[in-house]
């Protein structure tokens, strides 16, 4: 498999400069692709994710993995693979001064929160419902919680972020809410072993 090729293929367009696996860490992704492809089918399906075990433990982990599927897809090849990842690499202590003509790194912080926004936002229309919030509470809280509780955490936590009160959660109002939180850490899921 030429790597390499892949690498700096001007047709994939997925893996950018900002993106920077290095060599080894793509190498290490491509091992990994293969072992989860279990059939050696030459692309993952969602039962082969399922295997990964920070996704199986993650409350989000079908959310997550929806977006390695994008518009329906049923199969994701290598290229996709390493794009949806690039999300979770770790953003790197040598940030430094960037090259504003080159595109925002996808694990920058934004990008981070951009894809945590579309966790939420089922419909993709741009905002948090009252109702999709409920849906991925109820994924997080799991089962301990009574359906009457779980419908005035969603009305709190909407309350809380929504402040032009639209009774939604816009993604400016998302960023803000979560201004504190250590989203870089959290958003950084251990892939490779
Ligand atoms: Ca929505
Ligand atoms: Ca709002």
């Amino acid at each position: 498999m030429p790597l390499l090729a892949l690498y700096t293929s001007p047709q994939t367009g997925v893996i950018q400069d900002g993106d920077k696996f290095s060599q080894a860490s793509l190498l290490r992704l491509y091992h990994r692709f293969r072992a989860l492809d279990r059939n050696k089918k030459g692309y993952l399906s969602r039962m082969d994710l399922q295997q990964i075990g920070a996704l199986a433990v993650n409350p989000l982990g079908d959310r997550i993995i929806d977006s390695f599927f994008p518009d329906g897809s049923q199969r994701l090849d290598f290229s996709g693979f390493v794009r949806v990842l690039a999300h979770f690499r770790p953003i790197d202590d040598d940030t430094g001064v960037r090259d504003p003509k080159q595109p925002e790194p996808l694990n920058s912080r934004m990008n981070k929160l951009r894809f945590a926004f579309q966790l939420y936002d089922l419909d993709q229309d741009g905002k948090i419902s009252r109702h999709e919030m409920l849906q991925v509470l109820r994924l997080m809280v799991g089962v301990q919680v009574t359906e009457e509780q779980l419908e005035s955490i969603t009305d709190r936590t909407v309350q809380e972020a929504d402040e032009d009160g639209d009774g939604a959660v816009s993604f400016l109002e998302f960023t803000k809410s979560l201004e504190k939180m250590d989203i870089e850490q959290k958003m950084s899921i251990r892939i490779l072993k």
